[in-house]
Parts: C-alpha cells; sequence; structure tokens
C-alpha cells in the first residue's frame, strides 16, 4: 500500500463523539449499568489487546495461530487461491501473515473502526507484502458499508478473527452474519475464530491475567470517558473483575465500584454505590453444534472446521449460499 493510500484513509466521522456520548449516559443510567466493548478500541485501547493477546493466560491468540499454522493449506485448498480477503478487524502481525500466504489474495480489505490502529497494521503488512494491493477501509462492520471498488468484482473470503463474534450477544451476531453475507456476497467464503466453552477456572485466568493487562485494558474505557467527554471518574474508585457466567456461557468483564462515587460526564451528575458495576463486556464461548448453529443461523453453511491440539478454539469455514437459497 503507498503511503498515500495511507494518508487517504478517512477519519472516523465527528459523529461518533455524540454517540460515545450519547451510549455513556444511557449505559450509566441503565440498571444493571453496561457499556458497549467497542469503546474499548482508542489508541491506548487497540494497544492493550495486542498486550493482551501475548499474555501467557490468553491462549486464544495462539491457539488461532496453531490452527493456522497448521491448516492454512488445507483452507486454501477449499477456498482457492487468489480471491480478496476482507479481514473484519484491522488485522495482526502475526495471524494474518500466514492466511496472506497461503490464500495468496488478489486484494486485501483489512476493515476497523479505529483508523489509528488500522493504518499502523496495514502499514506494517505493506512493508512485508510489498506486492500486495491492500484497501483499508475505515468502518463499523457491524453497520452496512460498500467494499472498495477495486475488490468489488473478485470472489472473496472473509476472516473474522479471535472469536470477536463472542462479544456480540447471539441476535446481533446472527444480524452481523447475515449483513457479512449479504457484503461478501454469492460464492463467498467465510473463515471464523470462535471461542470454546471450556473449564471456568482457564476462562477466568484468561481474563484476569497475573499481570493486570486485561485490567489497565478495562480500566482504559474510564480513562476515555474522563478525556473524551470531560470526565471527572476516579480510575481508582474500580477495580477490574472477571467471572464465568455458566448459564448464559459468556465471561463478564465488569468495572466495579470500590467505595460510593459521584462524578460528572459531559456536564451530567452519576453517583455508584460501592460494589456496584458496570457491564463492560461479554465473550461467548460456543460448543462445536452450537457454532454451527449459529453460522447456519445467519446464513453461512459450514462445510469444515479446524481446532488447536487442545481443542480450545475452533476456527470454522463457511460458504454463502447460492442466490435461490439466500436467507430471508
Ligand atoms: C476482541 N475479543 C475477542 C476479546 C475477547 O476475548 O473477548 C476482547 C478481550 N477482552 C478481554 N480480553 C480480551
Amino acid at each position: 500500500m503507498s503511503l498515500h493510500a495511507v494518508r487517504a484513509l478517512k477519519h472516523v466521522p465527528s459523529s461518533s463523539e455524540d454517540q460515545f456520548r450519547t451510549e455513556v449516559f444511557a449505559g450509566l443510567s441503565a440498571r444493571p449499568r453496561a457499556l458497549s466493548p467497542r469503546w474499548f478500541y482508542d489508541r491506548r485501547g487497540s494497544e492493550l489487546f495486542e498486550a493482551i493477546t501475548a499474555l501467557p493466560e490468553y491462549y486464544l491468540t495462539r491457539a488461532e495461530y496453531t490452527i493456522l499454522l497448521r491448516h492454512a493449506a488445507e483452507i486454501a485448498r477449499i477456498t482457492g487461491i487468489g480471491r480478496a480477503l476482507i479481514e473484519l478487524g484491522s488485522g495482526s502481525s502475526v495471524k494474518t501473515p500466514l492466511l496472506l500466504n497461503a490464500l495468496a489474495p488478489s486484494a486485501y480489505v483489512p476493515i476497523d473502526i479505529s483508523g489509528d490502529f488500522l493504518h499502523q497494521s496495514a502499514a506494517a503488512l505493506a512493508k512485508r507484502f510489498p506486492a500486495l494491493s491492500i484497501h483499508p477501509v475505515i468502518a463499523d462492520f457491524m453497520n452496512p458499508f460498500t467494499l472498495p471498488a477495486a475488490v468489488r468484482s473478485l470472489p472473496r473470503v472473509g476472516y473474522f478473527a479471535g472469536s470477536t463474534i463472542g462479544n456480540m450477544t447471539v441476535p446481533v451476531a446472527v444480524e452481523f452474519l447475515r449483513a457479512t453475507a449479504r457484503t461478501l456476497g454469492e460464492g463467498a467464503f467465510l473463515l471464523i475464530g470462535i471461542d470454546r466453552i471450556k473449564d471456568a477456572r482457564r476462562l477466568v485466568a484468561a481474563y484476569d491475567d497475573a499481570q493486570g493487562v486485561t485490567a489497565r485494558f478495562n480500566l482504559n474505557l474510564i480513562h476515555r470517558i474522563n478525556r473524551d467527554l470531560q470526565g471527572t471518574i476516579p480510575v481508582g474508585a474500580f477495580r477490574h473483575a472477571a467471572l464465568w457466567n455458566d448459564y448464559e456461557a459468556r465471561i463478564e468483564m465488569h468495572l466495579e465500584a470500590v467505595h460510593d462515587i459521584e462524578f460528572r460526564v459531559a456536564g451530567e451528575s452519576f453517583s455508584i454505590a460501592e460494589r456496584e458495576t458496570i457491564h463492560t463486556e461479554s465473550s461467548l464461548k460456543y460448543g462445536p453444534r452450537e457454532a454451527r448453529t449459529l453460522l447456519r443461523a445467519g446464513g453461512w453453511s459450514p462445510i469444515a472446521e479446524w481446532t488447536d491440539p487442545e481443542g480450545l478454539f475452533a476456527l470454522l469455514l463457511a460458504s454463502s449460499p447460492s442466490s435461490s437459497a439466500w436467507p430471508q
């Protein structure tokens, strides 16, 4: 990708700050209080997430990497080479190169809401793959978006890594999968990483690591509110909490007040009592059958799947239906 293309990246629309304010007001006023995890990913949050992926307790990224290392060639045999690779998320410096090498895409389209991070990772990949045509798109892939003109006539394979689908509720995940099927079009493939249900202690450790990186990631949301919405929230008044909700099959992350707090955000007053929490993220985990059912509900046909040797994480390959079987 040329520097020109990097500079041509659009800025996140200013309305996103209005949306942040609206969602923070609504989330802090709701009972239980909750904020969307998508607000984690400012520049610092994206850096902290990258650090999380290297933690000993956070097995997800390593497991998915191992699967790609072992099976990328097999994936390419099924999809064929030379498709446009559309990555939903800005791409990881370790996993994406494995796919780029195996799939030999005719174009690579990373899509991410964080312009800074997208810019950085696209530039790093451009250095490593100078012949690759890269078309970064700043967009929230939860909303409809248009693929760059350069890839519109190419067959496509989508990649949604890291079990990010786990951060969506089931109805939202189904809606996302259906929207992705429409964007990628007939004859497309989707390669998707989905974390599996497993021992609760292992799951909780992955979201409450000994070095406290996940805690900093969670607490960064308060720094972001203070910075972007003129907040006066005392960061030290919150602690990071991660728990396994077995009934909902999800890890929940919360920010828990360690004492009663009063603060202001963009001129509005809020108070939170000691031990009350703000629910900041759910990370749903799926068994093998539930994962396939989810894909089918989203309009995709699962055709192959692979796991790491410990069976911690799964990578599923699905195909989009022909027009006659198009999901309604
Ligand atoms: C991005 N997503 C898949 C991560 C997860 O595992 O749910 C976000 C994360 N939250 C805490 N650690 C990692």
